[in-house]
């Protein structure tokens, strides 16, 4: 029988000193592909940097004690820089390892990584798990890499990219994540034990600021209602889970799936508290009530915008009365109800932009995120700059949502950034304060105690400024 090497490290690279972070959250992605390797008889470590407070020594260390014969590097957009210096250290202390990037990133940048980054051998583009398992099982088969669906390699002195890969049809077929891998005690949120769950993949509709649909397909494939409440009775009693982030992009785009998976949390007393993002024309009255006896405490809805005709131009197909009904219905059942929405995407203006703004004001979540509109690889609203050629950042870093990344010559970046600001001056306000101190601190809602404290900081970080002027 023939032997070869079967460990496979699987990296989130460690955290960039010098951009934001956002709270983190156990490598879902990596999690499922370490499942299916596992269950094929490989031997599977995930290197979780950013958790573990690791840095590229100690990255280092832990591949060279390992040594795998595979390394697989995660990518975002604006951690890219991460996952290429990743790539160097793996190089370093394991020469003869094979290292493949995926995620979102490399996907869409795959044939520009590979010309400049020397120590990364192979792309794998849109959904990991069967890609990896047949180059891991590369050795046993001695399948060719261009008779391997999804990648994109290097061969001499040209770049090759094989054929998409089919998306998995049914979801169910997967393992669920290998939580085992991952230091999974360390993901707390003020003291809840929470962990991330995703029971779709694939977005019918085609916002072009995202590449939902790009990444896993324009067909919503979603696990059955059975398969995932068996899952989330599993992460309570494996894991000791006490509430779940749902990561799906819009967790009630079917109706009836929702509202199954919520009456079997009910009915078999899950008993775990949970957020969701969905989109405001995809909920009713009843949908949300149900998800909030079912202990749903936080919901996102992407607006997107206050303007009709920029939603319009986003393509989102969503009315402002649909975005205020579905925020209401949502505050009534008790929910930390926050919104995205998209600034200076081509065509704003400052009307559109106040316009927003003012809306955002008036239906009065609990929370706003309010992103720049980022050109991200792979998205329509890239080739649009592009086409239009404006000045747009390359420096993957500032692709985090809190920057202007482009330059409108109708509505400079500085404006959108000066009326973001202002907006949320007045947003964090005193009364906000209270009303999320009494949310979080009287009923329970751990959202509201975390925002309640982010306001505190936001006005103190204010206060200091001007004196540091
Ligand atoms: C959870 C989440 C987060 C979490 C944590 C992510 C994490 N720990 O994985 C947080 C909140 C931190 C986050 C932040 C951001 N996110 Co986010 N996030 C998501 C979300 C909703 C789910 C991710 C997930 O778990 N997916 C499920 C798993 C199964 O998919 P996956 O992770 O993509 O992994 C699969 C493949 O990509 C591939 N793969 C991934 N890694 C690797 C590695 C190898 C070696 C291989 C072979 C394959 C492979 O195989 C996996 C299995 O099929 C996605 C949307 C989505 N539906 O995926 C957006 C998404 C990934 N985020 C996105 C964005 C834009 C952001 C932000 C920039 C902006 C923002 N305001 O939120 C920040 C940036 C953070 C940073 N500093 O980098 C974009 C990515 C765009 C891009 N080009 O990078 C996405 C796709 C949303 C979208 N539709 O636009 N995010
Ligand atoms: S923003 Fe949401 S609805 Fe639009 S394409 Fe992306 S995931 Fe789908």
């Amino acid at each position: 029988m023939t032997t070869f090497n079967k460990k496979i490290a699987l990296i989130t690279p460690p955290l960039l000193e010098d951009i934001g972070h956002h709270p983190l959250f156990p490598p879902l992605g990596l999690a499922y592909m370490a499942a299916v390797l596992d269950q094929r008889g490989f031997e599977v470590k995930i290197i979780d940097c950013p958790i573990n407070r690791y840095d590229y020594n100690k990255l280092g260390s832990e591949l060279a004690s390992f040594e795998p014969a595979i390394i697989g590097i995660g990518s975002m957009t604006p951690i890219a820089e991460a996952s290429f210096q990743s790539a160097q250290t793996a190089r370093e202390v394991c020469p003869d390892a094979q290292i493949i990037m995926g995620g979102p990133h490399a996907t869409f940048q795959g044939k520009d990584i590979l010309t400049t980054e020397k120590a990364i051998d192979l792309i794998v583009r849109g959904e990991g798990e069967e890609t990896l398992l047949e180059l891991a099982n590369q050795p046993l088969t001695g399948k060719k890499l261009c008779d391997i669906k999804g990648i994109t390699f290097r061969k001499d002195k040209e770049i090759i990219q094989t054929p998409t890969r089919p998306f998995i049809e049914n979801l169910d077929t997967l393992p669920w994540p290998a939580y085992k891998f991952v230091p999974i005690e360390k993901y707390w949120v003020q003291g809840q034990k929470l962990l991330s769950v995703i029971t779709s993949r694939g977005c019918p509709y085609q916002c072009p600021f995202c590449v939902a649909s790009q990444m896993f397909g324009q067909q919503f494939r979603a696990r059955s209602a059975n398969n995932v409440l068996k899952e989330l009775e599993w992460l309570r009693n494996e894991y000791g889970a006490e509430g779940v982030a749902f990561q799906d992009d819009t967790l009630t785009f079917d109706k009836k799936r929702a509202t199954d998976i919520c009456d079997g949390m009910i009915e078999r007393k899950i008993n775990l508290r949970w957020g969701c993002g969905t989109r405001a024309d995809v909920v009713t009255k009843e949908l949300l009530e149900k998800m909030a006896k079912a202990h749903c405490d936080e919901v996102m809805f992407g607006i997107e915008s206050g303007c009709e005709r920029m939603r319009a131009s986003l393509k989102r197909g969503v009315t402002n009365a649909q975005c205020e009904n579905a925020i209401k219905w949502a505050k009534d059942a008790g929910m930390f109800v926050t919104v995205s929405v998209i600034l200076g995407y081509p065509g704003e203006t400052k009307e559109s932009l106040q316009e927003t703004l003012d809306f955002v004001r008036k239906i009065e979540p609990d929370d706003a995120w309010l992103c720049h509109a980022t050109p991200f690889p792979g998205t329509q609203l890239r080739e649009t700059v592009e086409k239009n050629g404006w000045k747009m950042s390359e420096n993957w870093k500032t692709y985090s949502t809190m920057n202007a990344i482009f330059e409108d010559p109708k509505l400079p970046a500085k404006e959108i950034a000066q009326m973001r600001k202002q907006f949320y001056d007045k947003f964090y306000s005193v009364s906000y304060i209270l009303r999320q101190a009494n949310k979080g601190y009287v009923k329970g809602n751990i959202y509201s105690k975390i925002m309640a404290r982010t306001a505190v900081n936001y006005n103190l970080w204010r206060i200091m400024s001007v004196f540091h002027r």
